[in-house]
């Protein structure tokens, strides 16, 4: 008989881990509160995270394998038959056209979940295929080559010290909402507000006057696409003041020189006409941001979804360098988690750039992925390595990636496509099979990515709180098997793998908490295996359940630096071209009456898919398109009416809020909509319809260094509908 009892969780919704606690009996879940003791969030949650529990109980969520029917409906079927024919399909794609016939793409939950994360490799080795791909590249492509670039590291992502600076430039993010991204840890709205209470200032970027803005002391309305020239033009001011610190250049980096010759196109009057920043206020901020006591520039989705995604992420750490804000207290720092998974990583090979490209239109890959734009032509072109089966895990591409329509119909060409998805989504509807991993709480959890850009270090291992019913598994137990059946094992590397094999005849079990304990202890805070040692392991973590507190962040940058040299590489050929090709570019004139689409998001919705739960999509409509009063007035626009937007790839209608939030020239609408034609499989989501931003987004137009697609400054014409 099981008893009710409180378990104590981190949400493991987004990057803030918020502490809950979870009511439970059995597998069934009581109630879902916010936990007041938690050390770390004391008792901050939000919406989505006390939704844990009606995502428990959705009965639209798949609780076993399901496969589609020569009547096209899907149909449950055993694991057995699941993983057979799965197995099955894929090798025979793989043995007549060749293991780059079958893509892999994983999608954004993927990030919170320990065993999926250890999982991936293991998967993409077994199959053998390169062509992967992620939500990665609608998210940190650029900025993860920018790291790459910078410091050796794709994995070397710097983190805003919010809790001890003095200035916060935050640039193409609105942490307000999103909780913070590469700036991990509960209640950014309170560690924001507090820099103002202790005197310091808060400055936002944004084309739109955002939830963040309205908590700053300044907003600066910014032309989408161009963060970069802002950045180099108030690189160009604090140089041409004298406000450089020549020495932290000096000491930190290398290829300074290059650099300095060229930002002299970058000036505050040759990119006020691109950017709509007024001169004086690039000069105002650029100087305030040299002689404030502690400063640091953060840029984020904003900036990287956009035209100039890398080197708006570069130019963003390289003003911290020139002021000497990079490792600095209250700068831009970088977090030390107890597992670091970027060095794990690295070691396996996942740090680097440009070192194959995609078939047809030759894009590059980062960190192993290669842009998702790139799914659709891969499986409509035929020849060698053309597409033909495909992987999903926990993504929703056709609503998440550009141009999500075009992806839709060439899917209908695969001759199998498998999904790891807990629902039939607008993407999983076109699987054979749909392989429904169990709830997170019926999981340990421990968060494998985000202490890698926390704002505070710390370490916690939440326990299950719900008992796996029968004939539950866990992504990573579906993923396992899939790669075992396909000829590969945990690790992915085929010679340990063969050891582990011989292990587990004798008895021994993979298992994620395990392998977390093994690269913790022999990770930079671990015991090192020695049992005198006082250093982290997994028993020691465990003992206690709001986990480590590890301590606040620390200077110091060059620990994480992966060039021979120590130094940060700031004149690394991608990033001197692209500072080439901007500066020609800052002379274009704009199309007439030409208007930017830009994304934003909205406190109760994540990405695609919390849509389905009912507490989450009531009251007011969010997916509406945002624009300014002049803009309306121009196009013949009224409030509440519909419109008709235009892009190069689409033409369709959405409902208009006009509201002066908006730059002049910009419009915003939120990505993760359009559940249209879904109701049979997602009942609440498909009465809350709304329209994908991503059927206007163009999967031609790319970002020149990852080829990541522009999401934010897309191109488009409005019209009364
Ligand atoms: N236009 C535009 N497009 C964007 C963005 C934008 O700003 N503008 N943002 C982009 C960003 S940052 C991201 S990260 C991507 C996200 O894009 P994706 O990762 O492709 O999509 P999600 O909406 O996160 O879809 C998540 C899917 O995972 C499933 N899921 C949830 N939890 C689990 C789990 O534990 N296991 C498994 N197996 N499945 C699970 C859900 O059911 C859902 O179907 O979207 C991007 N798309
Ligand atoms: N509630 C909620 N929280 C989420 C998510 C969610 O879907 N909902 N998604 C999660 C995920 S996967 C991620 S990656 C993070 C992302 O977290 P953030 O990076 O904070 O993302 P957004 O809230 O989309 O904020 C991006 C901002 O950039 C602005 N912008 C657009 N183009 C430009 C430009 O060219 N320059 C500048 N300066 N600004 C620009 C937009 O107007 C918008 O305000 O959020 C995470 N948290
Ligand atoms: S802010 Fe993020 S981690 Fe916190 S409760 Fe909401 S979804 Fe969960
Ligand atoms: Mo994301």
């Amino acid at each position: 008989m099981n008893k009710p009892k409180t378990v104590l969780r981190t949400c493991n919704l987004c990057e803030a881990g918020c502490g809950l606690e979870v009511d439970v009996d059995g597998g069934q879940v009581l109630a879902v509160r916010p936990d007041e003791n938690d050390p770390i969030s004391r008792g901050y949650v939000c919406p989505k995270g006390l939704a844990m529990g009606e995502l428990h109980d959705d009965p639209d969520r798949l609780r076993r394998p399901v496969r589609r029917g020569d009547d096209g409906r899907f149909h449950e079927i055993s694991w057995d038959e699941a993983f057979s024919t799965v197995a099955s399909r894929i090798d025979a794609t793989r043995t007549r056209f060749g293991a780059d016939s079958v893509a892999v793409y994983f999608g954004n939950p993927l990030v919170h979940n320990l065993g999926g994360v250890l999982m991936i490799g293991a998967l993409v080795n077994a199959i053998g295929t390169k062509n992967r791909m992620s939500a990665s590249s609608q998210d940190t492509a650029p900025r993860f080559a920018a790291s790459y670039y910078l410091y050796g590291n794709t994995w070397a992502v710097p983190v805003p010290d919010v809790d001890h600076t003095d200035y916060f430039l935050c640039i193409g993010a609105n942490p307000v909402v999103s909780q913070g991204s590469f700036m991990a840890g509960p209640d950014v709205k309170a560690r924001i507000r507090r820099i103002r209470e202790r005197g310091g200032k808060v400055v936002v970027v944004d084309p739109r006057r955002t939830e963040t803005s309205k908590i700053a002391d300044e907003h600066v309305f910014i032309r989408p696409g161009n963060d970069a020239a802002l950045l180099l033009a108030m690189c160009n001011v604090i140089v041409k003041q004298g406000l450089a610190d020549r020495a932290s250049i000096e000491r930190m980096s290398s290829g300074w020189g290059e650099i300095e010759k060229r930002l002299g196109s970058f000036t505050p009057k040759s990119v006020e006409g691109v950017t709509g920043v007024p001169a004086e206020t690039i000069e105002r901020m650029a100087i305030e941001f040299a002689k404030a006591k502690t400063s640091v520039a953060y840029t984020r989705i904003g900036t990287c979804n956009s035209l100039y995604g890398t080197l708006g992420s570069y130019a963003g750490d390289l003003l911290n360098v020139i002021v000497g804000r990079l490792g600095a207290r209250g700068g831009s720092v970088f977090a030390e988690p107890a597992l670091d998974i970027g060095s794990v990583a690295s070691a396996l090979g996942i740090n680097g750039h440009g070192r194959w490209h995609s078939r047809v239109r030759k894009l590059p890959e980062t960190g192993c992925d290669l842009p998702a734009s790139v799914l659709a032509e891969e499986m409509e072109t035929p020849g060698a390595g053309q597409v033909r089966a495909l992987v999903t895990v926990a993504g929703n591409p056709v609503l998440s990636t550009p141009n999500g329509r075009r992806l839709e119909s060439a899917m209908e060409k695969l001759d199998f496509y498998v999904a790891i998805d807990m629902y039939v989504n607008e993407t999983t509807r076109h699987a054979d099979v749909i392989l429904p991993p169990c709830w997170a709480l019926a999981e340990a959890h421990m968060e494998p990515a985000t202490p890698n850009t926390s704002l505070h270090n710390s370490v916690r291992v939440s326990p299950p709180a719900v008992d796996k019913q029968p004939g539950e598994l866990a992504d990573w137990e579906i993923m396992l098997r899939l790669a075992e059946m396909l000829g590969g094992g945990p690790t992915g590397n085929r010679a340990m793998d063969a050891v582990l094999r011989v292990a587990g005849r004798l008895g021994w079990k993979w298992d994620p908490i395990s392998t977390a304990d093994l690269l913790i202890r022999i990770g930079p805070r671990g015991d090192k295996l020695l049992p005198w040692s006082k250093g982290l392991n997994m028993k020691r973590i465990l003992a206690k359940p709001y986990g480590i507190d590890l301590g606040a962040l620390t200077p110091g940058a060059e620990r994480r630096f992966a060039h021979r040299d120590k130094r940060a590489h700031l004149a690394e050929l991608p990033m001197i071209e692209e500072i080439d090709r901007l500066a020609v570019a800052l002379k274009a004139t704009r199309a007439d009456g030409e208007l930017l689409l830009v994304g934003r998001r909205e406190l109760r919705s994540n990405n695609s898919w919390m849509h389905n739960v009912p507490s989450l999509v009531s009251g007011r409509t969010r997916c509406v398109l945002y624009i300014h009063p002049d803009d309306a007035r121009r196009a013949g626009l009224r409030d509440s009416a519909p419109a008709k937007l235009t892009s190069r790839i689409c033409t369709r209608e959405v409902p208009v809020r006009v509201t002066d939030e908006m730059m002049p020239g910009v419009v915003s609408l939120p990505h993760g909509y359009g559940h249209e034609g879904i109701d049979e499989y997602l009942s609440v989501a498909g009465a809350h319809a709304g329209v994908s931003a991503n059927d206007w987004t163009d999967d031609q137009l790319v970002e020149r260094i990852v080829g990541q697609s522009v999401l934010n400054g897309v191109p488009v014409r409005i019209a009364p509908a």
